[in-house]
């Protein structure tokens, strides 16, 4: 997969060097350039914001530099990239999203910063790419860049290859519309706490019912709204009883 950033502080994704994302940067599963939006600006003090039309506070990023990046890193003659915006406008994030972005061959970041980026730019781009403005959740962040950072790092372990067991994504949180049950390790006692004893059991049976039961009661009691989102026909008479 190929990703291109563009943000005024290309400094913020000095982690994307790090861990399983850098190893996959080595391995060539991943192919990323993080770009200076103030390399698109033409003026001596590099100028990439103004105040808004129509008045209030703050300043909006204004249009030129980001139609100069955009043409750049998505030439009309190739196949376009998929163009995120983060933003607290945006589309919640999901792991369903995830999914569907680790899937494209070409990713494009805009990353903005104060009040957001001209409407224009977004409104050009959707005339010749696929956009879409995505939102962590309901809180407002300084910028896109950290944003940014978690969706690569929620795509990036969903690339082929770069989780060494495949199978952990089958069996995490959000994988079937439920938190998952809490996990143990050794000791099988700690500080005069137990491991619960079907985990000590052997018997999977019993441990993938234990499990479903405390994924169950963890997503009623934390995310009411997963659990009114499931599909009725993928549960069993043991789960309604849970
Ligand atoms: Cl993606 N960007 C910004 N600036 N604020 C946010 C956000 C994104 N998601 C939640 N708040």
């Amino acid at each position: 997969m190929r990703v291109d950033i563009v943000s005024i502080f290309p400094e913020y994704f000095a982690p994307l060097e790090l861990s399983l994302i850098g190893r996959a940067r080595n391995s060539g599963t991943l192919r990323l350039a993080v770009h200076d939006l103030r390399g698109w600006t033409h003026d001596v003090h590099r100028t990439v914001d103004d105040t808004p039309y129509g008045g209030g506070p703050g300043m909006v990023m204004r249009p030129e530099p980001w139609g100069a990046a955009l043409d750049a890193l998505a030439p009309a003659d190739l196949t376009p990239p998929r163009l995120l915006v983060p933003s607290p406008t945006g589309v919640p994030f999901s792991q369903a999203l995830a999914h569907e972005l680790a899937a494209e061959p070409h990713l494009l970041f805009a990353c903005g910063r104060y009040e957001g980026i001209d409407q224009r730019v977004l409104d050009h781009a959707a005339t010749r790419m696929p956009v879409t403005e995505v939102s962590l959740g309901d809180y407002v962040l300084f910028g896109g860049e950290v944003a940014v950072l978690v969706i690569m790092e929620a795509v990036t372990r969903l690339l082929p290859g770069v989780l060494g067991n495949a199978s952990s994504l089958d069996e995490e949180s959000h994988a079937h519309g439920l938190l998952e049950a809490p996990m143990y390790t050794k000791p099988a006692t700690w500080r005069g706490l137990d491991v619960p004893e079907v985990l000590r059991s052997g018997d999977h049976g019993r441990i993938a019912r234990w499990r479903r039961d405390e994924a169950l009661t963890r997503t009623a009691a934390r995310r009411p709204d997963m659990l009114a989102a499931l599909d009725p026909a993928g549960l069993d008479k043991r789960d309604v009883e849970t």
